[in-house]
């Protein structure tokens, strides 16, 4: 584990905390969270879990695609309120064995389907494997190469950190979406 002194304290968008961001190898974590912290960091691949300040968790895909890796998962997840599980737009497969990020029942799970902006993307496919695995809606479509879906995302963990805070459900609907059964 490591931690990330490139991204200082007084960067971080108040209130932007406590979630850790999990999915395949490849499938965006690290772009995800720096364009959430707003850091110009490039993109590496992630060797092992990185703590950014105010418990902010990238993980390295391998958590979730290798069973040796399941228990480092779990530790790292266990004290975090909220688990964002990324779905690639051109993925049909999920990374994780049923039932692993529901281990914690006190635990939200947050469905975000990344890599929208690629020419074989398909959104609706990859929210249906979101549902399908028993995460809940409203799903949170992003690409960070073109910044879409990022401020809509930012918000609503913003406001995890802030429950009275209302947010516009007008602009999560237009950036999120679900199989069918949006709750906005
Ligand atoms: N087109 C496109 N490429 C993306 C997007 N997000 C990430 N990528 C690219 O996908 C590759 C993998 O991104 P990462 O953020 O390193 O993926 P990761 O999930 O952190 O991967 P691991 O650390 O290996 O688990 C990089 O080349 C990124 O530039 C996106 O929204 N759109
Ligand atoms: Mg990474």
């Amino acid at each position: 584990m490591s931690g990330n002194p490139d991204v200082s304290e007084s960067r971080l968008t108040p209130n932007l905390a406590d979630f850790v961001v999990v999915g395949d190898v490849g499938s965006g974590k690290t772009a995800l969270t720096l364009a959430l912290l707003e850091s110009s960091e490039p993109v590496m691949k992630t060797q092992a879990a990185v703590f950014h300040p105010s418990q902010v968790v990238d993980t390295p895909g391998e958590f979730t695609s290798r069973p040796a890796y399941y228990g480092a998962l779990l530790s790292t997840i266990v004290d975090i309120s909220t688990v964002v599980y990324l779905q690639p737009a051109d993925s049909r497969a999920f990374s994780l064995p049923p039932g692993l990020l529901h281990v914690y029942p006190d635990k939200r799970v947050i469905g975000v389907v990344s890599k929208i902006d690629l020419p074989d993307a398909d959104t609706e496919a990859a929210c249906r494997v979101l549902a399908d695995h028993n995460i809940s809606p409203p799903y949170f479509l992003t690409s960070t190469a073109t910044g879409e879906g990022i401020s809509a995302l930012r918000s609503f963990l913003i406001s995890l950190q802030t429950p009275n805070a209302s947010i516009g459900a007008g602009e999560e609907c237009a950036e999120c979406a679900s199989a069918g059964e949006n709750e906005f």
